[in-house]
C-alpha cells in the first residue's frame, strides 16, 4: 500500500488555499453565482447553515456507531458489500483495499429495509435513521443543484435536480467507519514490529462518479482533496456542517465546466475513529448523460460522448478506484 506524504507538495507555485464555504442561508443574487466559482475552480466546497436539524444526523450517527461496534462476525451478517451491506477492507470488485469498513446502501426505501434486519435489531428504527436523512440530504442536493443551473444561466433551472430526484434514481448512502490509532490491531493481530500507524490510505485517490457528493463527518480529520494542480490539501472536519463534491456525471453534464474533485481519506492520524457518511446523488439507470447544449459552442465544443448512467456504472466498476474513467468518454 502506498503511503503518501503527510505534507503536501507543490508541483508549481500556487496560493495559499482555503476551500469555499457557501452559505446556504444568505437569499442573495450572487450565491448562484459563488457556488459556480467554487465548482469551477475546486468541484468542492463547505456549506454551512444547511437547515438540516442536528437530530435528523444525530440519529444516523447513532446507528452507524452502533453497527460498527458490533462483533465482526455479526457484522458480517450484513455482507458482502457488492452489490450493499457491510464491507471491511475490500473496495469495489479489483482488488483496491483500504483501511477501514463500511455500509454501502442503495437510497430506496425497499432496498433499505430489505437490508436493514441483517445491520440491526431494530430494523424500523434502523429504516426511519436513514430514509429521514436520506431525504433530507437529498433536498439540499437539489436546492444546491437548481442553484448550479441558475448560476450556469440554463433555461431549465432542474435540469440536474431532476434526475436525482426521480423515483428510480439510483443514489448511495455509505458509511465510512476508519479505525483510530488503537483500532488497527483488532483486524491485523500479526505482531509488526514497524508498523507504521499513521496516515494509512483510509480510502484512496479517486473521485466520485455521480452527479452530487453530500458529506458530513465526526469532528476527526483525514479528508484531502486534490487541487487542479495536483496539490493535496486536508480538509478541517466539521460535525455540523456539510461538504460537498461534484461527481464525473456533472462534469461531463457540464461540458467540464464543473470539475469533479480527486479526494482521498487517510487513517489514523487521531486515537478517534473517523466515522462518514456520503450521500451520493445518481441518475436513474436508464437516463442519457450528455453535455447540456447552452454549454456547448464552437469555442467550447462537446467534450463528452452520450453515455447512459448504468453504461457509466459499468465502466466505473471494469476499473480502479483511482482511475479517470470519464476519460472513456471523451471525444478525441
Ligand atoms: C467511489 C464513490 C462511492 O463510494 C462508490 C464507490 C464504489 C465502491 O466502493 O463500490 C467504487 C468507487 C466509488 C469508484 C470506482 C469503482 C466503484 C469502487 C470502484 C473501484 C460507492 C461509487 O459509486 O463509486
Amino acid at each position: 500500500m502506498v503511503v503518501p506524504s503527510p505534507t503536501p507538495t507543490r508541483t508549481k507555485k500556487t496560493k495559499a488555499v482555503g476551500i469555499p464555504t457557501i452559505d446556504l442561508s444568505l437569499n442573495m443574487s450572487t450565491l448562484s453565482d459563488q457556488l459556480v466559482k467554487a465548482c469551477e475552480e475546486f468541484g468542492f466546497f463547505k456549506l454551512i447553515n444547511h437547515g438540516v436539524s442536528k437530530e435528523i444526523i444525530q440519529k444516523l450517527e447513532e446507528e452507524g456507531a452502533g453497527f460498527f461496534a458490533k462483533a465482526t462476525t455479526e457484522k458480517q451478517r450484513a455482507g458482502p458489500a457488492s452489490p450493499f451491506g457491510y464491507g471491511c477492507k475490500n473496495i469495489g470488485r479489483n482488488g483496491d483495499m483500504g483501511e477501514l469498513e463500511y455500509l454501502l446502501l442503495h437510497t430506496s426505501p425497499l432496498s433499505i429495509s430489505e437490508r436493514s434486519t441483517a445491520i440491526s435489531n431494530d430494523p424500523t428504527k434502523f429504516c426511519c435513521a436513514v430514509n429521514n436523512y436520506v431525504g433530507a440530504v437529498k433536498d439540499i442536493a437539489c436546492e444546491i443543484l437548481d442553484l448550479v443551473a441558475e448560476g450556469l444561466r440554463i433555461q431549465d433551472k432542474c435540469v440536474f435536480s431532476r434526475l436525482i430526484s426521480d423515483v428510480q434514481s439510483d443514489s448511495l448512502l455509505r458509511i465510512n467507519h476508519y479505525p483510530g490509532v488503537n483500532g488497527i490491531d483488532d483486524w491485523d493481530p500479526s505482531p509488526k514490529l514497524h508498523q507504521c500507524k499513521s496516515n494509512r490510505i483510509g480510502f484512496g485517490e479517486h473521485s466520485d462518479p455521480q452527479i452530487l457528493t453530500i458529506l458530513r463527518s465526526n469532528d476527526v480529520g483525514g479528508l484531502q482533496i486534490a487541487l487542479q494542480d495536483g496539490l493535496w490539501i486536508p480538509v478541517p472536519p466539521d460535525p455540523n456542517e456539510f461538504f460537498v463534491f461534484v461527481g464525473d456525471a456533472l462534469q461531463a453534464l457540464t461540458n467540464g465546466r464543473l470539475v469533479s474533485v480527486r479526494h482521498r481519506a487517510l487513517s489514523n492520524s487521531s486515537m478517534k475513529p473517523r466515522m462518514s457518511m456520503m450521500y451520493f446523488g445518481a441518475p436513474p439507470l436508464n437516463a442519457w448523460i450528455s453535455p447540456l447544449s447552452e454549454l456547448v459552442s464552437p469555442q467550447k465544443p462537446n467534450l463528452y460522448k452520450p453515455f447512459t448512467w448504468e453504461e457509466y456504472k459499468k465502466a466505473a466498476y471494469s476499473l480502479r478506484l483511482g482511475d479517470t474513467r470519464l476519460d472513456l468518454f471523451k471525444i478525441c
